[in-house]
């Protein structure tokens, strides 16, 4: 082909202007004058797409001409959110396409609805992925992420007679405008079939993975635009479809209806996400997924390498790999696997070379979410894998009886499979001793991980455990998502803010100044306007921007502790109704979360939630003071409007079990002041907005622990000693909110006070409504409370996941920036 021969696409309006209509002709066929809202949202994905595929060709040149080393992240989910906003924004032609929009009729705000999140995540984890790309892009650096092309996201929440009704989420049925199809990169992945042993002729083992089946991965590219568009990488997402030589096989024998099925089983592996549930381990189908993206990924990474002519041994030096939590620790086998059978790398060095290339995080510390597959299942689909995890296994437990003397219950213990129920490989285990790098996510949480999870192996390889904060993207999070605040952060201080977060410091000394204050007060009030707006709108409950906004945002779980906050509701309408007290202000208590489909409790926590709103929002005695609003299907769209009008944000898991959060950086970083225990991150985030402007309540990990250890925690004592807590158990246990069904919420009672009870909710409830009492105190002066909430803003730039970033780069992946000529 001729080459250079297209201008490239600019971001001149005009320009812009004249593809948008290009688009809706040919890409929609459709004359322009008969075109809908949601036609123009789709051309205007396609324009921008058109310039982020320039860009991202640019930056792939740039990278390849510098033969760079290069990261690749690992993971099973991605919560990229929206798109085209971000977009739009990253590209910084907000105004431009504000304007040109509003003079054809339409407003930008209202095209950006048409978009369905992407909703390829369950929260934290697959949030935190869609972050640090953002971050890699804005940072110039070679990195991109794998993940799977499911069909159908997490499922969309709604909520139908008070509880949780799951619906599939369908996230490309208008099409998905900005990804594109590389099937010419299509890969054959094997699985299933059995290992025959072999000899080569000089007498070496030689095994034989023999009668796999096959499907094909398809990739599809999504660009990723760091600030500025001049660096686009990408997100590449596997799609699973059968291969045709497997079909026609079966066809010729004319096993017609066995094709089929091998077809749909085939595109079965990536239809859909799995919903965090409390023991979701054991499923083929997640299995299969799992090593499909392994497989497909280190594929694509060793195909881009090797066209380099390189040489596999060299691999650690031009390619990290990061592995997002277990869920892709099968990579440690595969890369053993490609090394060993198929490029006949003598084990050692094969050894090194993966555990030079491999990273591995850790998100929970969580018992039951830790990974382990039975190895009877992993027999059945990777008969190979197996063969060599046990060889990893062995060598490794023989290393370290020669290292010196131990007891069998230590090697019991280290071992990488666990015989307690069943033989069952720890893929944790098998991530850490295929790595050379094991992080947690907060300081604390990467101290757990050393002294709880894995102090065997922390005592053995000390230097290889380390901590990285997590962080979030400005650039979404608040550039995007709070245009007000934004606004008035970059006329006080300028927009160096959006790449260097550190900068929102300048703002500690304005925090003393009234008109600052008062505009930023200004600022927080139309966003509660506009959230007024979309709750009316959507839930029919009316609340006042005037009320304090009180928020806890993110998945429903018993550790994260809704029902703390809903004991304190209760407490508060309580006294407000029985007590005559007047509160020092009304407050809106918002919550929001999805509950895992099989996850009883979390799904009666919304049916108390939804019922005791109901209760609540209807009582005349109350409504001045006090509302409960449930906003259904939270996702990062949902959370962009929540998070900027947010005044409280509740952080309030029991200390020692939240690994970070990362919802807790976005509300602080928006002006809201936190309610939270020393747990996760919210120990760092009080370490920098100050310890006067965090509420700060509850057990510390140590008393936590020490309780669990001895069963120490009696919460009946508590039940005994506090008549607050008694009432408020008393109430959910009549059936106070549930006249129709006086006995629906008694499990609750009956939980809360059980000797066993893991989260020590009665515990930490006494702190906890003093803190709130200190809250509503005050906020009722705006003066003091906008002190705090400026210096919260300000305070915050730890908390960019460009920090994040800079920090792997430079301490795991050995990664740097390749900024485009002249920049
Ligand atoms: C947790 C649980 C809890 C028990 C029930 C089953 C189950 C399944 C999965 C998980 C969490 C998986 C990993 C995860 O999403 N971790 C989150 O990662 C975030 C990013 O590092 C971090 O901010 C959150 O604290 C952490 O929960």
């Amino acid at each position: 082909m001729p080459v250079d021969s297209c201008p490239l696409h600019s971001l001149d309006t005009g320009d812009i202007s004249c593809s948008i209509r290009e688009h809706v002709t040919h890409s929609l066929g459709k004359p322009c004058r008969e075109a809908s809202q949601r036609d123009v949202a789709t051309a205007l994905s396609l324009t921008l797409r058109d310039r982020l595929v320039d860009k991202m060709l640019e930056t792939r040149d740039r990278y390849r001409e510098s033969r760079a080393k290069r990261m690749y992240y690992l993971s099973i989910e991605y919560l990229l959110g929206r798109c085209l906003g971000n977009n739009i924004y990253n590209l910084k032609i907000q105004g431009e396409m504000g304007a040109l929009l509003h003079g054809w009729g339409y407003e930008l705000e209202d095209i950006r609805e048409f978009e369905r999140d992407p909703a390829l995540g369950n929260g934290g984890l697959g949030r935190l992925a869609a972050c640090f790309l953002d971050s890699l892009a804005t940072l110039d650096m070679p990195g991109c992420g794998y993940g799977i092309h499911y069909e159908y996201g997490l499922f969309k929440q709604s909520i139908e007679n008070d509880r949780q009704v799951e619906r599939p989420d369908y996230w490309m049925a208008e099409g998905m405008p900005l990804q594109l199809e590389r099937r010419d990169q299509s890969v054959i992945v094997p699985l299933y079939g059995r290992v025959e042993n072999h000899q080569t002729p000089d007498g070496s083992y030689l095994p034989l993975w023999v009668d796999w089946q096959d499907l094909v991965g398809v990739p599809y590219d999504i660009p990723i635009a760091g600030f500025g568009g001049q660096t686009v990488n990408y997100l590449r997402l596997f799609a699973a479809h059968s291969t045709d030589s497997f079909n026609m096989e079966i066809f010729d024998q004319g096993d017609y209806i066995k094709a089929v099925h091998q077809k749909i089983y085939s595109e079965l592996i990536s239809k859909i996400l799995y919903p965090n549930e409390s023991i979701s381990f054991g499923k083929e189908l997640r299995l299969v997924q799992e090593y499909f993206l392994v497989f497909c990924s280190l594929r694509d990474i060793t195909r881009r390498f090797l066209k380099q002519n390189r040489n596999i041994e060299e691999l650690p030096e031009y390619t990290a790999i990061q592995l997002n939590d277990t869920h892709p620790a099968l990579t440690v086998a595969e890369l053993m696997r490609l090394l060993v059978d198929e490029r006949r790398v003598p084990w050692d060095r094969a050894w090194n070379i993966t555990t030079s290339t491999l990273a591995f995080t850790n998100h929970t510390l969580m018992p039951e979410a830790l990974e382990m597959w039975s190895v009877e299942l992993l027999e059945k689909v990777l008969p190979r894998h197996l063969q060599i995890i046990y060889e990893i296994n062995r060598r490794f437990l023989d290393s370290i009886r020669q290292s010196g003397p131990v007891d069998d219950a230590k090697i019991r213990r280290m071992s990488l499979i666990d015989e307690n129920h069943g033989k069952q490989v720890r893929m944790a285990h098998l991530a850490v001793v295929g790595s050379h790098s094991v992080n947690g996510v907060s300081k604390l949480h990467s101290e757990l991980v050393k002294t709880v999870l894995f102090p065997d192996y922390a005592a053995l390889w000390p230097g290889k455990f380390n901590n990285k904060t997590n962080g979030v993207t400005p650039r979404r999070w608040l550039y995007k998502a709070n245009p007000g605040l934004a606004g008035l952060i970059t006329e006080a201080i300028g927009e160096t803010w959006i790449t260097d977060l550190d900068e929102l410091q300048k703002l500690v000394p304005l925090a003393e100044d009234a008109a600052f204050r008062e505009r930023f007060a200004a600022v927080k009030r139309n966003a509660k306007v506009r959230l007024a707006g979309f709750v009316a709108k959507t839930t029919g409950i009316v609340i006042s921007p005037d009320a304090l906004y009180d928020m806890q945002a993110k998945r429903i779980h018993e550790y994260k502790r809704q029902l703390l906050n809903v004991m304190h509701v209760i407490h508060d309408y309580l006294r407000i109704t029985e007590d005559g007290y007047l509160p020092p202000t009304p407050r809106v208590y918002v919550f929001a979360g999805k509950a895992a489909p099989g996850y009883f409790e979390a799904k009666e926590i919304i049916h108390l939630i939804c019922r005791l709103a109901r209760v609540i929002n209807a009582d005349k005695r109350a409504s001045e003071h006090l509302k409960v609003v449930f906003a259904a299907d939270y996702r990062v769209s949902l959370a962009e409007k929540l998070i900027p009008a947010a005044d409280v944000s509740e952080q309030i898991s029991t200390a020692g079990t939240e690994a970070s959060g990362t919802g807790n950086m976005k509300f602080s970083l928006n002006g809201a002041l936190t309610i939270g225990t020393l747990d996760g991150a919210n120990i760092e985030i009080r370490e920098a907005v100050g310890e006067e402007n965090f509420y700060l309540f509850g057990l510390t990990t140590p008393e936590v622990e020490r309780h669990l250890a001895e069963g120490s925690y009696d919460p009946w004592e508590y039940y005994r000693k506090h008549p607050e807590i008694r009432r408020v158990l008393d109430s959910i246990s009549a059936g106070r909110f549930s006249p129709d069904e006086p006995t629906a919420f008694h499990w609750i009672f009956e939980k809360l006070l059980a000797k066993n009870e893991r989260y020590l909710h009665l515990a930490d409830f006494m702190s906890y409504i003093e803190a709130h009492e200190r809250i509503g105190m005050e906020y009722a002066r705006p003066d003091v409370w906008m002190r705090k909430a400026v210096l919260n803003t300000a305070r915050m730039g730890y908390f960019s996941s460009d920090r994040t970033i800079r920090e792997y780069a430079k301490d795991i992946w050995g990664i740097k920036p390749i900024p485009p000529r002249g920049a």
